[in-house]
């Protein structure tokens, strides 16, 4: 059902992000709801397996996920002062409760589109149960490196961020050396319109550093360079201070290319558990103590059912 990771590479390659004039003009021709992959009512979040189907592509998958934005402060008092319809639901003394009706320009839904979506995007949204992987070093080396190596999940688009070909207004800023260098961008998570959920990311610019297991003390200038530079950039655009800020990588990434993430503190961003994020001063810090540290420790992490990572931990006897 899906498209192959041939195909999707080959696509990825024309360019990515923004390019594709007629996907612009529509992006969804003949949107058909396949299944709900996962709902969050806390999240105010929908994930949809579709198909989609036009003359130039034929029918291919698609994952749509849907997103009430947060409310602005900038905006939101025109909710109430512009006469608004409110269906009163309840009312009980000096409590009660309404439907309001938002005007179109402050009722928008946020979209986000992967098509052609793989099997493994498909999945990746399917809601599953988890379970803990400890990872040693050696398990590492024969099990997860293996299966790395062998993913076609390709990475184009960190690729275009950092040669320009896509999203290069959005650069909040860049330290273009090669080798302690890094583009810092806001995450496709975050609309920019309220700091309170600000999530920008740091790419590096060295290429071939995979993960945290592939850092050594040698690494530790370009880890200071994200972190000081990174803060400085987001006081400077801002306002917020470096206090004020979340700043890790994860384990296992989503995407095999070392990134950095920044979030808002008080934002609960997705990822930002005890067993997925690693706070880059720890990281910093650990490298400086031993610089073989994450070639060496356990590292602990969560996998969803039916993931092909944890069918390879579960057939070398490990979980
Ligand atoms: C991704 C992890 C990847 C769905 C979604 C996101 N920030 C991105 C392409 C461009 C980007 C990101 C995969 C993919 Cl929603 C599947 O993330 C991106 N550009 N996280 C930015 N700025």
């Amino acid at each position: 059902m899906a498209q192959s990771g041939e195909k999707r590479k080959r696509e990825d390659n024309d360019g990515g992000i923004g390019d594709s004039g007629s996907s612009q003009e529509q992006p969804l021709p003949g949107f058909q709801l396949h299944s709900v992959l996962r709902e969050s009512a806390r999240d105010k979040t929908i994930f949809l397996h579709g198909k989609v189907t036009s003359v130039s592509h034929g029918t291919q998958d698609a994952v749509v996920i849907l997103e009430r934005f947060p409310f602005q402060a900038e905006t939101v008092s025109s909710l109430l002062t512009n006469q608004p319809e409110l269906k009163l639901q309840l009312k009980n003394d000096i409590y009660s409760v309404y439907h309001l009706n938002p005007p179109p320009e402050l009722n928008e839904v946020k979209t986000t589109v992967i098509c052609p979506a793989t099997e493994k995007h498909i999945k990746k949204y399917l809601h599953q149960d988890l379970y803990l992987i400890h990872e040693t070093g050696e398990d590492y080396k024969t099990i997860t490196l293996p299966f790395i190596e062998a993913q076609s999940f390709s990475i184009q688009w960190v690729y275009n961020i950092l040669d320009k070909k896509a999203e290069s207004e959005r650069i909040i800023h860049e330290d273009p050396d090669p080798e302690h260098g890094f583009i810092l961008i806001p995450d496709f998570k975050w609309n920019q319109k309220q700091v309170e959920d600000l999530y920008l990311i740091a790419i590096c610019h060295p290429r071939g550093i995979k993960s945290l297991r592939d850092l050594t003390s040698d690494h530790l200038p370009l880890l200071r360079n994200i972190l000081r530079e990174g803060q400085e950039a987001i006081l400077k655009r801002y306002g917020i201070h470096g206090n004020q800020l979340r700043i890790y990588l994860h384990y296992q990434p989503s995407y095999y290319h070392l990134h950095v993430h920044f979030t808002a503190l008080g934002h609960d961003a997705p990822g930002i558990s005890v067993d997925r994020a690693h706070l880059l001063c720890d990281v910093i810090q650990n490298l400086e103590c031993d610089p073989q540290y994450y070639k060496t420790r356990t590292l602990t992490y969560a996998l969803r059912a039916g993931e092909e990572l944890l069918e390879k931990y579960r057939a070398a006897g490990k979980c």
